[in-house]
């Protein structure tokens, strides 16, 4: 259907933190998405539905436009590369930063160093571009572990007030990039649905210049 949107979101602080501007927006989940386990919700606008993935899926069902459009965190889509997708607008939430941390001092040794992380594209690519020799292990999550349990020397995760960091006796070393979600949005459905999307986005548009 030409009128139809499907919209991709991610559970936890994405969800949290969007349905605020898609209210303004006009769009209101009709299930309380928080205690529904369905995965595809109905809203206020009959053409509309909500589906809840994790966060690292919402670029690939946008890009294969299995959704029309979607949410993700610049760091989702930094590591999944952003083929096949347009990323208008900057919703400004869920804002955090990319680091390199580690013991204090920990990043000013030479030679090869070992970095663990969820983000090994974005770890690459920022060391490549420093002339830096690393050698990168994939990890899906407690980052925070592998300084200490001696599996690497840094890690590469995001850090929001650096309490994580400092609970576990690391601390932020080097600022890769500054992270907020962003409205992403499938290339051949910006064609197909053009009036649409174009509408969508600018109403949310309105609500992330309304918020403050
Ligand atoms: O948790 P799950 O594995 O299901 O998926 P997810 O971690 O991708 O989802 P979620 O909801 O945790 O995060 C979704 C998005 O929120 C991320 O992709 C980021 O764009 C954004 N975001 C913003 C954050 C943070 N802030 C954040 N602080 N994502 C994760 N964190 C974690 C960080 O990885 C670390 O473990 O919080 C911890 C650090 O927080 P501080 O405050 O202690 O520094
Ligand atoms: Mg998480």
């Amino acid at each position: 259907m030409a009128d139809s949107l499907t919209i991709a979101l991610s559970k936890g602080r994405i969800l949290e933190d969007t349905l605020p501007l898609l209210a303004q927006a006009g769009i209101e989940p009709t299930d309380d998405p928080d205690r529904s386990r369905k995965l595809v919700l109905d809203t206020t606008d009959p053409v509309v539905k909500l589906v809840i993935l994790r966060a690292t899926d919402v670029p690939t069902y946008v890009e294969y436009g299995a959704a029309d459009v979607g949410v993700a965190g610049k760091d989702v889509l930094l590591e999944h590369g952003g083929e096949g997708l347009y990323e208008p607008l900057d919703l400004g939430i869920a804002r955090c930063r990319m680091m390199v941390a580690g013991f204090p001092g920990a990043n000013a040794g030479r030679g090869k160093v070992r970095v663990a992380t969820k983000f090994v594209n974005i770890a690459r690519r920022y060391f490549a571009e420093q002339g830096r020799q690393v050698e990168t292990v994939k990890l899906y999550g407690s980052m925070e572990l592998a300084p200490i349990a001696g599996l690497s020397d840094l890690i590469v995760d995001l850090v929001d007030t650096g309490n994580t960091l400092r609970a576990n006796g690391l601390e932020p070393l080097e600022h890769i990039a500054d992270i907020s979600s962003r409205l992403i949005v499938n290339k051949a459905a910006m064609k197909m649905k053009h009036r649409r999307i174009k509408a969508f986005t600018e109403r949310l548009s309105d609500a992330v210049g309304g918020r403050a």
